[in-house]
């Protein structure tokens, strides 16, 4: 699977929730894919996407946060599972493009190309409801479930090791925050 193939197969499902990305390639592809004030894609930090996400799930527990991850990111804070598990947000989707590989930087494969499998570190985290979805069919139908549910949700789907021609995109890191932070006060006096 592409992953922006699975992307594209999600994006009607996530458009209008809460999503918060890794930083380069996926970031890009969902970008490209068209942006939303509500999603945020989480430069620098790597690995904190989920944690965010987690923050973000805690503090508007009425609202569904999807975080899309990346196995190089989540193998950088795996402790973000059992985080996760420990607080368990009903209202969580948490999805792993897993590519074996630091696509964005290079290429350079991970841990999963040597064997570590990330939904069984979810599921022995005790992330209470953990899928692995490997057509963009089955990922969307997977999201949508998860989305229509209350149980905190890991995803992980393998995807090949191809990003994008190019990481350009014409939104500064700042002006995303403050168009995040606008969308989520504006989610907030909804409620
Ligand atoms: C602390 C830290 N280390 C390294 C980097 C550089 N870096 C940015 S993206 C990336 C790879 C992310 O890998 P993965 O989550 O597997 O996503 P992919 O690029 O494969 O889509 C790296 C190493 C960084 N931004 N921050």
């Amino acid at each position: 699977m592409l992953r922006v193939d699975a992307l594209q197969a999600i994006y009607s499902e996530v458009e209008d929730r809460i999503v918060v990305t890794i930083m380069g390639a996926v970031a890009a592809e969902l970008y490209a894919l068209g942006h939303r004030s509500n999603f945020f894609y989480l430069e620098h930090a790597m690995g904190l996407a989920s944690s965010m996400g987690l923050g973000i799930a805690l503090a508007m527990p009425r609202h569904k946060v999807v975080v899309i991850d990346g196995d190089g990111s989540l193998l950088m804070n795996l402790g973000t599972l059992s985080t996760m598990a420990r607080y368990r947000p009903g209202n969580l989707v948490h999805i792993v493009f897993d590519n074996g590989s630091l696509l964005s930087v290079g290429g350079f494969p991970t841990a999963t190309a040597t064997g570590t499998d990330l939904a069984g570190v979810a599921r022995a985290c005790a992330i209470p409801q953990v899928m692995e979805e490997d057509t963009p069919r089955r990922l969307k139908q997977a999201v949508a479930d998860a989305l229509a549910g209350e149980t905190l949700t890991t995803i992980v789907s393998k995807v090949e090791a191809i990003g994008p021609m190019s990481f350009h995109m014409d939104l500064p890191l700042l002006e995303n925050r403050f168009q995040f932070k606008r969308a989520l006060e504006t989610l907030r006096h909804q409620e």
